[in-house]
């Protein structure tokens, strides 16, 4: 007779699911049937984030989890000291500033090249469209033009219907995460979106710019009953490393920096002294934007 077999002998005895929401080592898990029920994790490890697919079991009313399953991919940051993972296996990513609060060109750029790195495609939404610092906005946001990053100019609290119209069909089957700077409006674009999210908005006057954080976790939502289209909320964040990015990988994965690389003379060009370099070229002829060379810059002497 062999001795009782262990879970990972018998798949039966546990289930999969959906890490849906979760803090450390709590983790709001999603079976398959649509009930959430909190889990732990085993040990000292509490490596699952929103979006992982794991195995569980249940243990009384609560649940154990087994193992994270493998990712199709992984958005997180790198600060100096610490790893924050955004979300796990996710179709695409839609970054939200607004015209107020003032937003960090630099943030955004990170984010987009974070996304990049994993793969994974990305849209901008420039929110708060009724506001008259939006023109000055939509500026700031015209090197994103030409590198095909696609720009939705919304106002998502005063003109909800034009914005739920919008983004119905490019959310439509698809788990997107939902990232940017506080008070951009990532809750309100869930909340209008996801009937029953009741995502908590920051009512912070506008004039005050204090720019303090209402949601604190990630959060994933459903948009429809079937359970084919999902959002996940995230706290607005103010830095983002990009610290498991290699400096000579940085260039490939700025796409108006990248096509002016393949110019420079020496195949290890870093682009910023060198003699016969094609991104300085183009930056001098005005094909790549100052701010975008400037974050280029910025990051890589980060890393
Ligand atoms: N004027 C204007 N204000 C808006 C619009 N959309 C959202 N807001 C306001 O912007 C503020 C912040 O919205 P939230 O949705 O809480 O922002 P958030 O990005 O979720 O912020 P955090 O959770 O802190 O990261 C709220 O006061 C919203 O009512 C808009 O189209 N126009
Ligand atoms: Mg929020
Ligand atoms: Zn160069």
């Amino acid at each position: 007779m062999p001795s009782s077999p262990s879970l990972a002998d018998d798949p039966s005895a546990s289930s999969e699911g959906r890490v849906v929401s979760g803090h450390g080592r709590r983790l709001l898990v999603e079976s398959e049937g649509g009930q959430r029920i909190l889990c732990h994790t085993r040990g000292k490890k509490s490596d699952g984030v929103v979006g992982d697919r794991v195995r569980w079991q249940a243990s009384g009313d609560e649940g154990v989890i087994e193992a994270i399953l493998p990712r199709t991919n992984l958005l997180y940051r790198q600060d100096e000291w610490k790893s924050k993972a955004f979300a796990a296996n996710i179709d695409q990513l839609l970054v939200v500033v607004a015209a107020e609060p003032v937003f960090s060109e630099s943030q955004l750029a990170r984010a987009l090249i974070a996304a990049a790195d994993a793969k994974i495609a990305a849209r901008i939404v420039l929110n708060k469209r009724d506001l008259p610092s939006f023109a000055v906005a939509r500026e700031r946001l015209r090197p994103y033009d030409a590198i095909d990053v696609e720009v939705l100019e919304l106002a998502l609290k005063r003109d909800p219907a034009e914005a739920q119209a919008r983004l119905a069909p490019l959310l439509d089957g698809q788990a997107t995460l939902v990232l940017g700077p506080s008070g951009a409006g990532k809750s309100t674009l869930v909340n209008l979106m996801v009937a029953d999210a009741k995502a908590q908005i920051g009512e912070i006057s506008q004039a005050l710019n204090t720019g303090r954080h209402t949601t604190t976790a990630t959060q994933w939502y459903w948009i429809d009953a079937a359970r084919t289209s999902a959002l996940i909320d995230s706290p607005g964040f103010q830095e983002f490393g990009l610290r498991h990015i290699a400096a000579d990988r940085l260039a490939a994965l700025m796409p108006d920096i990248a096509t002016h690389a393949s110019e420079c003379r020496f195949y290890n060009c870093t682009h910023r002294h060198e003699p016969g370099c094609g991104v300085l070229a183009a930056l001098g002829r005005g094909e790549i934007a100052e701010s975008r060379y400037r974050i280029y810059r910025e990051i890589f002497e980060e890393l």
